[in-house]
Protein backbone atom coordinates (compact mmCIF):
# COMPACT_ATOMS: atom_id res chain seq x y z
CA UNK A 1 0.00 0.00 0.00
CA UNK A 2 1.39 3.87 -0.70
CA UNK A 3 1.73 5.84 1.87
CA UNK A 4 -0.55 9.05 1.71
CA UNK A 5 0.61 12.40 1.06
CA UNK A 6 -0.81 15.47 1.73
CA UNK A 7 -1.17 16.34 -2.03
CA UNK A 8 -3.12 13.39 -2.90
CA UNK A 9 -5.10 13.35 0.34
CA UNK A 10 -6.21 16.73 -0.63
CA UNK A 11 -6.81 15.81 -4.09
CA UNK A 12 -9.49 13.35 -3.27
CA UNK A 13 -10.77 15.16 -0.88
CA UNK A 14 -13.69 16.26 -3.31
CA UNK A 15 -16.07 18.51 -1.21
CA UNK A 16 -12.97 20.15 0.57
CA UNK A 17 -14.16 19.99 4.02
CA UNK A 18 -10.81 18.28 5.06
CA UNK A 19 -11.91 15.24 5.93
CA UNK A 20 -12.10 11.73 3.60
CA UNK A 21 -15.03 9.99 4.14
CA UNK A 22 -15.67 6.37 2.99
CA UNK A 23 -16.77 7.53 -0.71
CA UNK A 24 -13.37 9.34 -0.99
CA UNK A 25 -11.02 6.49 0.37
CA UNK A 26 -12.75 4.17 -1.55
CA UNK A 27 -12.17 6.57 -5.12
CA UNK A 28 -8.61 6.49 -3.46
CA UNK A 29 -8.44 2.96 -3.15
CA UNK A 30 -9.34 2.75 -7.00
CA UNK A 31 -6.90 5.10 -8.24
CA UNK A 32 -4.08 3.22 -6.34
CA UNK A 33 -5.19 0.42 -8.11
CA UNK A 34 -4.75 1.79 -11.11
CA UNK A 35 -1.78 3.18 -10.48
CA UNK A 36 0.23 0.02 -9.73
CA UNK A 37 -0.26 -2.94 -11.50
CA UNK A 38 0.85 -4.98 -7.82
CA UNK A 39 -2.15 -3.87 -6.40
CA UNK A 40 -5.34 -5.73 -7.65
CA UNK A 41 -8.17 -5.78 -5.34
CA UNK A 42 -11.85 -6.87 -5.74
CA UNK A 43 -14.56 -4.19 -4.74
CA UNK A 44 -15.46 -6.71 -1.77
CA UNK A 45 -12.22 -5.95 -0.67
CA UNK A 46 -11.80 -2.58 -0.93
CA UNK A 47 -15.04 -2.79 0.96
CA UNK A 48 -13.29 -4.46 3.83
CA UNK A 49 -10.28 -2.17 3.86
CA UNK A 50 -12.35 1.06 3.74
CA UNK A 51 -14.32 -0.24 7.02
CA UNK A 52 -11.26 -1.75 8.44
CA UNK A 53 -9.23 1.79 8.25
CA UNK A 54 -12.63 3.42 9.32
CA UNK A 55 -13.04 1.33 12.56
CA UNK A 56 -9.38 1.78 12.94
CA UNK A 57 -8.86 5.05 13.07
CA UNK A 58 -11.69 7.10 12.42
CA UNK A 59 -13.25 8.40 15.83
CA UNK A 60 -16.97 8.72 14.41
CA UNK A 61 -16.59 6.13 11.88
CA UNK A 62 -17.51 8.31 9.21
CA UNK A 63 -14.49 10.77 8.51
CA UNK A 64 -10.74 10.53 8.21
CA UNK A 65 -8.62 13.13 8.92
CA UNK A 66 -5.31 13.86 7.21
CA UNK A 67 -3.86 12.89 10.39
CA UNK A 68 -5.56 10.29 10.93
CA UNK A 69 -5.61 8.68 7.32
CA UNK A 70 -1.27 9.13 7.41
CA UNK A 71 -1.32 6.64 10.76
CA UNK A 72 -3.61 4.51 9.40
CA UNK A 73 -2.08 3.47 5.75
CA UNK A 74 1.13 3.01 7.23
CA UNK A 75 -0.01 0.41 9.73
CA UNK A 76 -2.09 -1.10 7.66
CA UNK A 77 1.26 -1.79 5.53
CA UNK A 78 1.92 -4.38 2.70
CA UNK A 79 1.68 -7.40 5.19
CA UNK A 80 -2.17 -6.88 6.02
CA UNK A 81 -3.19 -6.46 2.20
CA UNK A 82 -1.54 -9.69 1.62
CA UNK A 83 -3.48 -11.90 3.10
CA UNK A 84 -6.66 -10.44 1.42
CA1 LIG B 1 -14.30 15.12 2.17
Amino acid sequence: MKSVSPVSFKLYDFDGDGCIDKVELFTMLRAAMLESADLQLTERQMNEIVEQTFSMVSVDNSRITFGMATTSFHSLGPSSTQGL
